[in-house]
């Protein structure tokens, strides 16, 4: 196991749904820290460039709308194969096929509509971590 970073959104319908403290709840429960967070509304150019790598994609400029839509919670989490675990407690992207008791099983309404952003590998997760916090750095634990 490595002690890794993650980045997490909480989107834009999971902030309407009231989601913020059950999420953040998941989260410290399954032992998780919150090292960043920050309440934002994207732009459409921040969202654009966030999803970059879907911007071929059919579903892109919706996307783009819906992440826009209202008020997001970014934010870092940090722990031992943090990545791979805030993957686990999210569910898949698709909430009809996540495994129950997951945060998009339980609250996502559609393959879009889906409550929670994460990092998908090391790699994604150091350059979402800098695109968010890039400027500000993260609060390390120090206790
Ligand atoms: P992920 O969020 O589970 O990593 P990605 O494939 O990276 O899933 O897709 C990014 C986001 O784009 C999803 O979380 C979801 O909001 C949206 N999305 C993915 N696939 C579709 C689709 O087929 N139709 C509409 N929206 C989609
Ligand atoms: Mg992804």
């Amino acid at each position: 196991m490595a002690v890794e970073q993650t980045l997490s959104i909480i989107k834009p319908d999971g902030v309407q749904k009231n989601l913020v403290g059950e999420i953040y709840g998941r989260f410290e429960k399954s032992g998780l820290q919150l090292v960043a967070a920050r309440m934002m509304h994207l732009t459409s150019e921040q969202a654009q460039s966030f999803y970059a790598v879907h911007a071929e994609r059919p579903f892109f400029s919706d996307l783009v709308s819906y992440m826009t839509s209202g008020p997001v919670i970014v934010q870092v989490l940090e722990g031992d194969d943090a990545i791979v675990r805030n993957r686990e407690i999210m569910g898949a992207t698709n909430p009809a096929e996540a495994d129950p008791a997951t945060i998009r099983a339980d609250f996502g309404e559609s393959i879009e509509e889906n409550i929670v952003h994460g990092s998908d590998g090391v790699e994604s997760a150091i350059a979402e971590i800098a695109f968010f916090f890039g400027d500000d750095g993260v609060c390390p634990r120090t206790r």
